[in-house]
């Protein structure tokens, strides 16, 4: 297929998937609640910009497992399996190729910061979805880093529009000790439900927890309702 036809793909894919998790997407707590708790303006989604007990931070912490894998671009390659139609790995080449997407969007830290109004380039997930069908079976995902973390998403949640891989912030690649050359953000949960160094997304059929899931923090992960442990 020449590259014309893949994106025309791409798109028709899109508004499918669009279309089957739109019903359930209305009922995620950021289109579905009434009351966010938080404080400041209103923003973008049109929720208190600060969620119940963050505070902004200009600068940027860095915060992980403590080990930084280096993941040079001629070795990088992203897996997308499990209950898909079409399994993908992918080159730095063949990623970059996908349709590229900028965003802004805020970051909300479970250990309380919140930086907001960061600008992203990257690929949207609900592209990298398109591209691998997922079956009618498929629910959730695992994310997978390249240090060994993983976390847990439901479809509902991963496939909002600023859900993205990205590689590039404020205009420079992404630094490495915040997941760089890749890693994945989730603007409306709790950071820690994007993986940095990004290395397989695998389609599930069922929820499993991640790496934090598993050690008492939220599934869910739903700032604006103080949703921070489970
Ligand atoms: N691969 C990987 N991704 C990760 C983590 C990690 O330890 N490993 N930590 C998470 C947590 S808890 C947060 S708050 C954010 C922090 O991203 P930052 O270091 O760029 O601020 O990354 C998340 N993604
Ligand atoms: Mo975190």
């Amino acid at each position: 297929m020449d590259q014309p036809d893949k994106l025309q793909k791409i798109v028709e894919s899109r508004i499918k998937l669009k279309a089957r998790f739109e019903e359930k997407m209305k009922l995620t707590p950021s289109l579905a609640d009434n009351i966010p708790k938080g404080s400041g303006k209103l923003n973008r989604h049109g929720m208190p910009e600060l969620p119940i007990g963050q505070t902004v931070t200009f600068k940027w912490p860095v915060l992980d497992l403590g080990y930084h894998p280096n993941v040079p671009l001629d070795r990088w390659r992203l897996t997308i399996d499990g209950e898909v139609e079409n399994p993908v790995k992918l080159t730095w080449k063949t990623f970059m190729d996908l349709p590229q997407t900028k965003d802004t969007s805020d970051f909300h830290c479970v250990t309380t910061w919140s930086k907001l109004n960061m600008r992203w380039k990257g690929v949207s997930l609900l592209d990298l979805a398109a591209l691998v069908h997922p079956k009618e079976t498929a629910s959730h995902i695992m994310c997978y880093g390249y240090d060994t973390y993983s976390t847990n998403l439901s479809l509902e949640e991963a496939l909002k529009p600023d859900v993205m891989l990205v590689h590039t912030f404020d205009g420079q690649p992404l630094e490495k000790e915040h997941g760089g050359p890749c890693r994945m953000i989730t603007p409306q949960l709790y950071a820690w439900k994007g993986s940095k160094w990004i290395k397989r997304i695998q389609f599930l059929s069922t929820d499993k927890p991640g790496f934090w899931e598993d050690r008492g923090y939220s599934n869910t992960a739903y700032p604006w309702r103080n949703d921070r442990y489970s």
